[in-house]
């Protein structure tokens, strides 16, 4: 796909604040491909290159991956899909990966918040790891996450707050009551 004519919607939230979980409804409503930075992350992971190991250590630290090693992910995934429209979920996580981004690719024409309080996405992230997987969805990478959360990633969200394109969405009730707000969010996007 041309990524200058593509529409980009980041959707950011802290650690279990239901990002896929909502951008599983939001593929089936409005047609996006989603592409979260986790997923394409452990992805490589998997794959047990040298590059994958390195990644591995940082997620089960609850730190972030060097921007270059997303950036250039999301965008050879952008890039294979024949669809223009794109949840960025997950990302970007800190400043600098905002601007990388938004000067390789493109700004977002909207940004999604899920705002959570930590006890329930603690409570999330415990319950999902019984059956997750996931080498970071235990007690001591949750913590870990969260301050990363706090200290990197908020930073981002008063970025795009500060022009006007945060919707903040609370992420506390039933999954279908949430995307009720993000559809309202959504639909006042024109594409
Ligand atoms: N759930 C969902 N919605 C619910 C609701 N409304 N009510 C009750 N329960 C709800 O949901 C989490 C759990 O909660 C699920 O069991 C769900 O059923 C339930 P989910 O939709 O999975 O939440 P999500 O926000 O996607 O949680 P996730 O754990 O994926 O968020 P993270 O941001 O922690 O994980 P991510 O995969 O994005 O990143 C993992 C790590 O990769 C990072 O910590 C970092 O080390 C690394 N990373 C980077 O370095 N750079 C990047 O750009 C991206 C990731
Ligand atoms: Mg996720």
């Amino acid at each position: 796909a041309d990524l200058s004519k593509a529409t980009i919607v980041f959707v950011l939230g802290g650690p279990g604040s239901g990002k896929g979980t909502q951008c599983e409804l939001l593929v089936k409503k409005y047609g996006y491909k989603h592409l979260s930075a986790g997923d394409l992350l452990r992805e490589e992971v998997k794959k047990g290159t040298q590059l994958g190991k390195e990644m591995e250590s940082i997620m089960k630290e609850g730190k972030l991956v060097p921007t270059e090693v997303t950036v250039k992910l999301l965008r050879k995934a952008m890039q294979a899909s024949s669809n223009d429209k794109f949840l960025i979920d997950g990302f970007p996580r800190a400043i600098d990966q905002a601007e990388t981004f938004e000067q390789d690719i493109k700004p977002p024409a909207l940004v999604l918040f899920f705002d959570c309080p930590e006890e329930e996405m603690k409570k999330r992230l415990l319950k999902r790891g019984e059956s997750s997987g996931r080498a970071d969805d235990n007690e001591e990478t949750i913590v870990k996450r969260f301050r990363t959360f706090l200290d990197c990633s908020m930073p981002v969200i008063e970025h795009y707050e500060r022009q006007g394109k945060l919707a903040k969405i609370s992420a506390v009730p039933p999954p279908d009551e949430v995307f009720v707000e993000v559809q309202r969010a959504m639909d006042g996007l024109s594409t």
